[in-house]
Formats: structure tokens, sequence, C-alpha cells
């Protein structure tokens, strides 16, 4: 039920960003006026993001979806009409129910991420739907699903240590992570224990806005995280820094590795990554010596051809020094494991008609969208912006330009992909929904419930797919569940302790509860991995075929051994595009306000890059490689070793203007999990027309 009167309610930020915060929602004259954190929230409490301070703008803006549309133009020019939501749910469960009877059900194919990280909106009734069609499964590995599956070989669990925790911390190493845009709470956590004398180092390919505001940067080359972690190993080892009864009681491996990282010497290490020897030896002893010593990880070492190994040797580092076991110390990445909801009772895979339907990773869309065979013949998009965050933007596009293809976007704007679909569905915002979000950084679990009424026509994921449901004629009772009833099942988990206590009723009362952490330390003691151990060595990665200790392995494209970026290649430019910092993903990049605040696409190149390309700051600059191409501003910098360029921030086209950094980056798999590569690029870079004299 909505809440009819003006007051204050509480909420819970709904997009993909691990500090999930608690909001505050101020109404009047039944519109929400401004959103401010919640200061009752343990954690982030009461400060948010300037994304999400205007996220007014986005709920209210004039150029959101509120009709369901129908594609009256060619394909991707952006022409519709409005339809009615009859119409809309008749024509694509006809054309469904067409499709599985002509082609059978794998023709048609859900694409989605995490758009809105509430279950029911992402994991839940959409899951229903497409397991009772038999649709072709999608793989979601775009975010973190190489680092997860790196972390998990060396821990068993995707868990680290409590964020509270970790204000007891003398040292944080960000290692891959732009904290102060990307978690901005752990980044309050750092700054306060700095203020008790905490020191802070960022290991990073560029110097980030974190990297500026740290005690040390350390610039590396790309993709060569596992080389560095290994030269602290062999320093670490050498020096007698590790903890010998921690490595003897909880690990696996350490002979092994104590003789295999022999050969990654500070020399030999500096050389593949660009930090000097000296400095090597600085950070292993600093990191050996200081206690407690703790480790953020960032997603962005992970996209890369070895980013699953950059992980899985980075969280061996605190079972070295015994870290593990030290309040304030040990790494996170991401805890999304001590929250995990019933997602077999969530989603139902038990519906699914064909448990062997073919998978389609999503990183490879384009590929799937032009070569797979027999064909997808049906695309039902939502919570996702695939035209601009995919993999080769180039090739999904000509993949959505197939007349054969039938699309469907449910979403709240216009987005590049929305322009390519054939029905269009206006999605409500979180706020117009009732949903459960956990967070996969901090331990609490958070009920939303709609304040304001759905704008216009809008409908949630949750009923647009009871709805087609409905009108395929799928009479399960699994359709019928209300939103409540699927919170409740998805709480009801026997197999994760650590939610036994919370309910559908306590999170109504208390809007907010905490995990239940006693079970904790036994990851870190007791592993679930294979031996019960922290595996330094692990087999199960020799049979996946991967080395079975911590070794590096150079990238596929890009940095070569021990040489040069690119050296003989035609593109020497690593090329980085990380988020930026008003937007995320792509979501608000069409929100003039925070748009404004980014100015404009920029390619970062370093001076000595520019000099030899003739290249001067705002030049505007072509950015090109085999798969395609993208003209942005150049501003020259120093913030990244020479041989890597950054564009920071997922951009939508504008004013028939593109600037998809994903035009160039490429569809291969990360070497775990089939995560993404999208940092594993290479480029060349020239100026197409000098700066403006009034820029
Ligand atoms: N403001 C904002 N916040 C966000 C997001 C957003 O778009 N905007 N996105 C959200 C999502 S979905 C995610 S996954 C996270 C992502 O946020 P983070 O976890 O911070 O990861 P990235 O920003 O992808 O990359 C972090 C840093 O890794 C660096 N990097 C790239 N390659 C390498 C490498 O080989 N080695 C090392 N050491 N560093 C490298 C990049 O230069 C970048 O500075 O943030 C979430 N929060
Ligand atoms: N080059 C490059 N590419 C990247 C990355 C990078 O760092 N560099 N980062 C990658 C990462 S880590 C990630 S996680 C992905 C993110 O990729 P996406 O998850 O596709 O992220 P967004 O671009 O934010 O698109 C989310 C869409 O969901 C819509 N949405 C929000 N709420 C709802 C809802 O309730 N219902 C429906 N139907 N729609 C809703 C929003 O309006 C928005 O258009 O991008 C990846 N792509
Ligand atoms: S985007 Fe992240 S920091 Fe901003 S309000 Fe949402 S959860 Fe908090
Ligand atoms: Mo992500």
């Amino acid at each position: 039920m909505v809440r009819e009167e003006n007051g204050v309610f509480p909420a819970v930020c709904p997009l993909d960003c691990p500090d999930t915060c608690g909001l505050l929602l101020h109404k009047e004259d039944g519109k929400i006026v401004k959103v401010t954190g919640n200061p009752a929230h343990p954690v982030t409490k009461g400060a948010i993001c300037n994304k999400v301070r205007n996220m007014t703008e986005r709920i209210y803006h004039p150029e959101r979806i509120l009709y369901p549309l129908r594609r009256t133009g060619a394909k991707g020019e952006g022409k519709f009409e409005r339809m009615t939501w009859d119409e809309a749910i008749g024509e694509i469960a006809g054309r469904f129910t067409e499709l599985i009877r002509d082609y059978g059900s794998e023709s048609i194919m859900p694409y989605s991420f995490y758009g809105n990280m509430g279950a029911l909106s992402v994991d839940g009734m959409d899951r229903r739907f497409f397991h009772r069609i038999g649709s072709t499964r999608l793989d979601q590995g775009i975010c973190n699903a190489a680092g997860n599956v790196g972390w998990k070989y060396t821990m068993g669990f995707m868990g680290g240590k409590s964020p509270e925790e970790t204000a007891k911390a003398k040292l944080f190493i960000v290692w891959g992570q732009n904290t102060i845009s990307t978690n901005m709470h752990a980044w309050s956590i750092m700054e306060k224990a700095r203020k008790q004398g905490a020191k802070l180092v960022v290991i990073d390919v560029h110097r980030n806005r974190t990297g500026d505001r740290a005690d040390w940067f350390i610039p590396l080359h790309p993709g060569t995280d596992t080389a560095l972690a290994l030269g602290l190993m062999h320093v670490l080892f050498d020096r007698g820094l590790v903890n010998e009864e921690f490595l003897e009681k909880y690990t696996i491996g350490h002979q092994e590795l104590r003789e295999h990282v022999k050969q990654y010497t500070p020399d030999k290490v500096a050389a593949i990554t660009g930090v000097p020897a000296g400095d090597i030896v600085k950070l292993a002893k600093m990191y050996g010596e200081t206690s407690p010593a703790f480790i953020q990880i960032g997603n962005g070492l992970q996209h890369h051809d070895n980013g699953g190994m950059n992980i899985r040797t980075i969280v061996c580092l605190p079972a070295l020094t015994g870290q593990w076991l030290v309040e304030g110390g040990g790494a996170i990445k991401a805890n999304g494991d001590y929250s995990k909801f019933n997602g077999a009772a969530l989603e139902r895979s038990d519906l699914r008609a064909n448990p062997d339907a073919r998978i389609v990773s999503m990183n490879q869309l384009g590929e799937a969208l032009l070569s797979l065979d027999p064909p997808i013949r049906g695309m039902f998009v939502y919570c996702a912006n695939p035209a601009v965050v995919a993999p080769d933007t180039d090739k999904v596009e000509r993949g959505l330009l197939r007349e054969d293809l039938f699309t469907v976007v449910h979403d709240l704007f216009m987005t590049d992909t929305a322009k390519y679909a054939d029905i269009i569905l206006p999605a409500t915002s979180t706020f117009e929904n009732t949903d459960v979000y956990r967070s996969y950084w901090h331990h609490y679990i958070q009920l939303q419930e709609p304040v304001i009424p759905p704008q216009g026509e809008s409908k949630s994921n949750m009923e647009v797919f009871k709805l087609l449901a409905q009108a395929m004629g799928f009479t399960e009772e699994a359709f019928q569940d209300t939103e409540e009833d699927m919170i409740r099942q998805a709480l009801d988990h026997p197999a994760n302790p650590h939610i036994e206590h919370i309910t559908l009723d306590g999170l109504k009362e208390h809007r907010f509860l905490k995990l239940n952490m006693e079970y904790q330390s036994r990851y870190f003691t007791a592993p679930p991995t294979p031996s019960g151990k922290i595996e330094l060595y692990s087999q199960r990665m020799a049979e996946a075929g991967l080395p079975p200790l911590p070794t590096y392995v150079p990238l596929v494209e890009g940095y070569d051994g021990e040489r040069r970026p690119g050296t003989g290649s035609r593109y020497p430019l690593m090329f980085i595009s990380p988020p930026n910092h008003s937007f995320l993903n792509s979501t608000f990049a069409n929100v003039e306000k925070l748009a404004a605040l980014e100015k404009e696409p920029t390619l970062q190149i370093h001076p000595e890059d520019a000099m030899a390309r003739g290249i001067s700051d705002g030049d505007a600059v072509l950015v090109w490689n085999d798969r395609g191409q993208f003209e942005v501003t150049a501003a020259i910098t120093d913030k990244m070793l020479p041989g890597t360029v950054v564009s920071q921030g997922l951009w939508w086209e504008q004013d028939g203007k593109r600037h998809r950094a994903n035009a160039l980056t490429p569809e291969r798999l990360a070497d775990m999990g089939n995560g993404a590569t999208f940092f594993s690029t290479v480029v060349e870079v020239k100026r197409q027309r000098k700066c403006l004299p009034n820029r």
C-alpha cells in the first residue's frame, strides 16, 4: 500500500553499489522532494552519495517512460507510439508463444543485470517466468564473476571481514578500487582510521580520486597484479615476515608456495609490473610488519584475462601473515555469501522443463545474437543497458539491428538499448515497489515498501512477469505469489544460518536487521574448501586446467610478459574504462545535473604518449582498435604510467554522438567464472581536431 500522507519515509538505495544505503524520502504534496541518508542505519549512518541525493531528478525526469510503446521507425531510430498494456502483454505473449512453437523455447533469451538490486526485481518472478518457458539461460558474468571464483578457490566462501571491524586497521591497502566513488562508506571508515594514524596505500593502474588521497600511490601496468602479489610473497617468506603457526594450522600448500615464489624476485617483478624493486620490498615489509593490516579489493583488477588469478593470489596474502585472525586485518572483496537468500525458492528452477537449456555468457551478447545456431529470436532486456555496458558494443548493435529479432526492453528510460526494442515497457522505480535488499558489503537486510504510486502506467518487474505468465497460460501457483509471499520464501533458508532470525515481520518493524555473524570466524579457520583449509595450493584449480599455485599469466591482449604493453601490436596502448564518480554504470548518464558534473567523456593520456602523437590537452582524439572506435577529448595527465590510457564513465548517446568505451572492449572471457575482460584491451590514439580556443 502506498503511503498517501506527506512526511519522511524510510527507503533503500536499489543501485548496484556495495553500500546499499538506508535512505529517507521526504514527501510534500504527494511528491518526493528530497532524498537523504537514514542516520539510523548502523553502517551507512545518514551519509549518501551525490548521485542519490539527486535521485528525484531521475524519478520525476521529464523523459521517463510512462506508457508501453511500440516501435514505428527503424530499429535504433528511437521512433515509437503509445500502446496499451493489454496490447503490449498480448503481443509479447503471442510472439513468445509463436517462437516457442516454431523454433523451440531456447529461441528466447532474457538479458538482465542489477539495475535494481531488489531480490524480487531481478532474482524472483522474472526467473520463474524464464524457467517455465525453458528459455536460453544467461550466464551473468559481467561484474564480479572472475574475482568471486578466484576468491573462492582460496577461501571457499564469498565473504571477508565485516566493514565495521576494519576501522581498527593500521594499514589499508586499496587494491584496484576507486573507494571514494564506488564504496564511499568504506572510505569513511578508512578516513576515520587514518585520523588515528592508519596509513593508506593504493595500488592501481590509474591515480583515481582515491589514489589522489592516499599516503602512497603505487601505479602499475594493467593486469600485472598477480606478479606484484607474488613479489610481496617472495619478500615476506624471504625475510621471515610470515606467520608460520597460521600457515601450518590453517592453510595447505605453504611449502610448495614458499618454493614457487622464489622465482618472483623483486627485480623480476619490477620488470613485469613497472613498480620499482625497492618499492616492492618496502611494501612487503610494511604489510608484514603492520598489524592489523587490511586489504580492500576492488572490481577493477578482475576485469582482465587473468582477473580470477589476481584475486585468488591477493587473498593468499592475509593467510601468509595470519591477518585473517587479527581484528581489523584480513580483506574484503565482497561479502555476498553471508546474506544469501533462498534462491531455489525465489527462482523456482524446478519449473524448468529443460534443465539442460543452453547457456549464453552476457559478455558475449554480440556473438550470441549474430552467430548462435539455432538463433536467438526473442530477447527480453530488463535492469540492464547492454548497448552501452556490454563488451564490443558495435557487435551488440549489429545483433540488435537484426530484423528477425523480437526485442522487448523494460526500463524507466529510453536507453540506448531501448531504441532497438520492438516493444518498450515502462518500469517503476524502486520507491514505487515492495522489495527486499541485501548488501554485498555490509551485513544488514532491508525492506522497501512503496512511498509513491507507480508513475504513469509503469509496472514493476514482478508485475510484468506475472502478467506475461498469465497471458501465456501458466497456471502454476508460483505465478500467483504476492511480494510478501516471495519475501517470506526468500528469508526462509535453513542452509544460511546468518539469516535464520530475519523475518518479514521483523523487517516491517525495524526496516533493517543485522545478519547473525557468530559463524564468521569459521570461514578463516575452517573454510568450506575441499581441504577445509585456506588453499594456497588448489587441487580444484589443477583439475580446472589452471595453475594450482598462484602464478602470473600475462594478458592475452596487451601487456606482453616482461615487455612493454602491446609490443609488436599495432595497438601500443592499454585502454582502461572504469566507472566515473557521478554515474552508476550507465544509470544517471541522462540526468543533466550529474552529466554536467562529469562535463564530457575524456581520454586521460600520459604526456609522453601524447607528445609522441602530437596531441595537446583538450584536442579531440580518435581512439580505435580492430573492434571499433570512439572520439573523445584528450586530457593530458601523469596519473598513469606511460602506455596506459583511461576513459572513465559509461556514457549514453547524446545528440547522435556516441562515446561508447565498449566499442573497443573484447568479448573474450576471463580465466575464471566466464568473467568480463573490459580492461584487457589495446588501442591506438590519434588527434582528430585541435582544441577549440573557447574550451
Ligand atoms: N560512482 C560509482 N559507483 C559505483 C559504480 C559506478 O559506476 N559509479 N559501479 C558499481 C559497480 S557495478 C561496481 S562493479 C563497482 C566497481 O567499482 P570498483 O570496485 O572501484 O572497480 P572499478 O571502478 O571497475 O575499478 C577500480 C580501479 O581499478 C583500476 N584497474 C583497472 N585495471 C587494473 C589492474 O590491472 N590492476 C589494478 N591494480 N587496478 C586496475 C581502475 O583504474 C580503477 O581505478 O562500483 C559500484 N559503485
Ligand atoms: N567498459 C566498461 N564496461 C562495463 C564496466 C566497466 O567498468 N567498464 N562495468 C561493468 C559492470 S561491473 C557492470 S555491473 C555492468 C552494469 O551494467 P548494467 O547493469 O546494464 O547497468 P546500467 O547501465 O546501470 O543499467 C541498468 C538499467 O536498469 C534500469 N532499471 C533500474 N531499475 C529498474 C527496474 O526496477 N526494472 C527495470 N526493468 N529496469 C530498471 C535502469 O534504468 C538502467 O537503464 O556494466 C559493465 N560494463
Ligand atoms: S549509490 Fe551507493 S553510496 Fe550512493 S546512496 Fe546508493 S548505496 Fe549509497
Ligand atoms: Mo559491477
